[in-house]
């Protein structure tokens, strides 16, 4: 048992109080998510009610989780601030930086190799700091924090935008940048805009081939990128209940995929199974405890469109599976019209291969059910058609499956099992033949399909649907299968229909015996150091960003202005680049690489302004540097959609990018950018966006009046000598105009503690 029971207990014990005592000093009856963000305000003296969507509030999260492609740039800034140890439990996880390949053992063993340094660095630096350190193949951060650390009620922030993964325990879980997770390891209070809350109301249950997925993807569908964002999405209802904790889970995962802060299901009868099953019934016990101060205040379930923000209803019984994609994981369509909108898209038909497992999808109910799916296939006599392969969550959950046979099902029917680790999901898959460019179709059951992000390839169309959908579509390799109706020929030339999956959410036999491949904190300090080569090209020490001189930023030239759909990948590619993320300057020269430059549609092909010439991104910004020169990047709506990683944020800061200025932001991308001191504005007029010339130059005017809700004017500087005002809007409150002023919310942090 990892958890510290003695914390939770005394967390429980409190909350009958503390919830009497908001419910008073509120007037209302309370969601939730409401519960669980008021009991963590990190000062709960004079407790009242926050205004969705417009206040700030700061809370104090019970613990801290990392993966090792973020954790280096959080631990790295962590350094910077001179605390010896966190202030809340902690933990680091290998998973990201695992190239899929051959297999997981082999896999496994190159990844020890070729990451060594960084996976030293994150070991010794974790134990400097009391932090627990899960080894390459312990498996992916989300299903090893939902298997030991998760617990009903709690409150946590992660570096990865998946940690909303946990609300499937019934957890305030939130992806963040390391930045968020400095301030939280320093024992300050945490920063979040009090979110709107969006319930979604489940009746019914589910039946043949639909899953929990499918209620994420119909929801991918309803509210699209960006219509969750600034919003908690709290599930309820009598189909909730019938669905299992990993299902749950997994909705709550793809939440990242519609921007929402988090979602979030109450504590049932699902969690306290899946409690037992991993080893916690300690936790379920007590959570039995002070049920009714884990859920709603039944008021609001019987009359949810007086207290949610936003309601959706969705009967389970109805819901059909979906295929999203490609391209963008809100791109619904349910199985049964695909044969049509496939064609009329020209999307290529033929799948390629079909990938499960991921955080999202890699539960035992999940595996169990693929495998009954595979299994059948096998009984009748089926070809595979396409490539098929696994990636267990955790090194628990394949352990179970290779117990239980599964992975031996899967194995038979040609698939191949990955190391447990992000691998195809976040472009670590070394596939043969990516390089050619080809177009093709893929199916997996991760979360996101923006472009390249599978195998690098800018035309695989990746499609996501839940894992059984995807063996049947591997299967038949035929992306307009409709394994509800549709029939397949078997090698003897029979015409056979697949069953329907058949699954358990747990395994009947428990856990099973394994290596955890845990690290816990050694506690011996004094032998402790964490040491950075200085010639190394995968790690280097920060240095401050500078100051705000207090002038205004006067003339800066264009660096971009993007066209359409940019996300995280789009800004700060992973696959490759991931190698790079504990090392700024290496790191910067994929910034913006990915994006489409609306003047010529071009990716990574932009007018420097100086020597008039058309060149890189990053080469262009690290020119404009060079020379004593701002600049600034314009682009569209739900800008940085996608990840938490700060690299993002941190890249164009490095390159002397003052401000970014888009129509709308994704939130961590939002808070990244603020944190590390780019000025994050949206159009206020979002049709100014068209007056955007690619010779363009920029005022940004009134800095030193900076202040909240207060628009920006910025002077448009034409290269025919033509000048526009246009102004822009901005989130900052008095805190963060702090941060803007100092540098970066980092400098702010150090600046105080060489004051105590
Ligand atoms: C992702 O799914 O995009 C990632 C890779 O897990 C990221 C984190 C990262 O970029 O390191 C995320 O979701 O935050
Ligand atoms: Fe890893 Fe993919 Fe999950 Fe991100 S979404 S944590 S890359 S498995």
């Amino acid at each position: 048992m990892l958890l510290n029971v003695g914390l939770i207990q005394s967390f429980y014990d409190k909350l009958p109080h503390l919830n009497r005592e908001m419910r008073r000093n509120l007037g209302k009856p309370l969601t939730f998510s409401e519960k669980v963000l008021y009991s963590h305000l990190y000062d709960k003296k004079g407790l009242r009610f926050y205004e969705h969507g417009a206040e700030y509030a700061d809370f104090a999260p019970d613990r801290v989780a990392m993966q090792d492609a973020t954790a280096q740039m959080a631990l790295l800034q962590f350094m910077m601030t001179g605390k010896d140890t966190s202030a809340v439990p902690a933990s680091v996880h290998c998973d990201h930086l695992i190239t899929a390949k051959t297999g997981a053992v082999e896999d496994l063993r190159t990844a020890n190799v070729v990451n060594k340094e960084v996976y030293d660095f994150l070991s010794s630096i974790c134990d400097k700091y009391d932090i627990d350190f899960w080894k390459p193949g312990a498996g992916i951060i989300h299903q090893i924090i939902l298997e030991n650390y998760a617990f009903p009620g709690g409150m946590m922030i992660g570096t990865d935008s998946h940690t909303v993964n946990a609300g499937g325990l019934g957890m305030i879980a939130i992806g963040v940048g390391g930045a968020d997770a400095v301030d939280v390891m320093s024992g300050m209070g945490w920063e979040l805009k009090f979110p709107e809350i969006i319930g979604v109301k489940l009746t019914g249950k589910l039946n043949g081939w639909t899953s929990a997925k499918d209620v994420i993807l119909k929801v991918a569908g309803l509210l699209t990128v960006k219509g969750g964002t600034g919003c908690i999405i709290e599930y309820f209802g009598e189909g909730a209940e019938t669905l299992s904790c990993t299902g749950k889970a997994t909705i709550c995962n793809m939440g990242a995929e519609v921007g929402a802060t988090c979602s979030v299901f109450g504590y049932d009868q699902a969690m306290s199974r899946y409690l037992n099953s991993t080893g916690r019934t300690v936790i379920s016990d007590l959570a039995q405890g002070v049920i009714e101060h884990l859920t709603a205040d039944p008021e609001v379930y019987a009359n949810p469109e007086k207290y949610f923000d936003q309601l959706l209803e969705i009967n389970l019984s109805e819901l059909e599976p979906y295929i999203n994609g490609p391209f963008t994981p809100d791109l619904a369509t349910p199985v049964s019209q695909m044969k049509k909108i496939a064609v009329q898209n020209g999307w290529p038909l033929k799948v390629e291969a079909g990938l499960i497992g991921s955080c999202t999808n890699s539960s035992y109910e999940d595996l169990s059910r693929a495998a009954s799916v595979a299994a059948d296939a096998m009984n009748k006599n089926l070809v595979v058609k396409s490539l098929f392969t696994i990636t267990p969550g955790s090194e628990q959950i394949r352990a179970i499956a290779e117990r239980d046979g599964f992975l031996e099902t899967f194995e038979k029917i040609g698939g191949t099992v990955f190391a447990n680790a992000c691998g195809p999901c976040i472009g670590q898959w070394d596939r043969e033949g990516a390089g050619k460019k080809e177009i093709n179709t893929v199916v997996h059951s991760f979360n996101r399909n923006f472009a390249k992000r599978t195998d690098g390839n800018p035309n695989t169309h990746a499609f996501v649907a839940s894992p059984e959908i995807v063996t049947a579509l591997a299967i038949a390799g035929d992306l307009t299968f409709n394994p509800v109706t549709d029939f397949l020929t078997n090698r003897n030339g029979e015409k056979v229909k697949l069953a329907e999956p058949a699954g358990l959410d747990l395994p009947l036999k428990g856990l099973a015996v394994f290596e955890s491949g845990l690290q816990v904190p050694s506690g011996d300090k004094t032998r402790l150091s964490v040491k950075i080569n200085p010639g190394s090209e995968r790690l280097q020490a920060l240095d401050p960003f500078l100051v705000w001189n207090g002038h205004d930023f006067e003339g800066l030239p264009l660096l971009i202005k993007v066209k359409g759909k940019c996300t995280t990948d789009h800004i700060s590619m992973a696959g490759f680049w991931l190698k790079y993320r504990g090392h700024l300057d290496n790191i910067s020269d994929n910034y913006m690489i990915g994006a489409v430059n609306s003047f010529n549609g071009e990716t990574n092909n932009i007018l420097n302004q100086i020597t008039g010439n058309y060149e890189p991104v990053p080469q262009v910004a690290r020119f404009y540097k060079a020379s004593g020169v701002g600049s600034i990047v314009v682009g569209e709506e739900n800008f940085g959609e996608g990840s938490s990683r700060e690299h993002a944020a941190m890249e164009p800061r490095f390159l002397n990018v003052l401000a970014v200025l888009v129509k709308s932001f994704a939130r961590i991308h939002e808070t990244n950018l603020k944190k590390q001191g780019v000025l994050a504005l949206t159009f206020s007029d979002r049709d100014d966006y068209v007056r955007i010339r690619e010779t363009d130059k920029f005022d940004i005017t009134g800095l030193s009046e900076f202040s909240p809700r207060k628009k920006i004017k910025i002077v448009v500087h034409h290269a025919n000598g033509e000048e526009e005002t246009i102004y822009a809007n901005h989130s900052y409150n008095e805190a963060q105009i702090e941060w803007f002023k100092a540098g970066s919310a980092l400098n702010l942090i150090r600046i105080s503690k060489k004051r105590s």
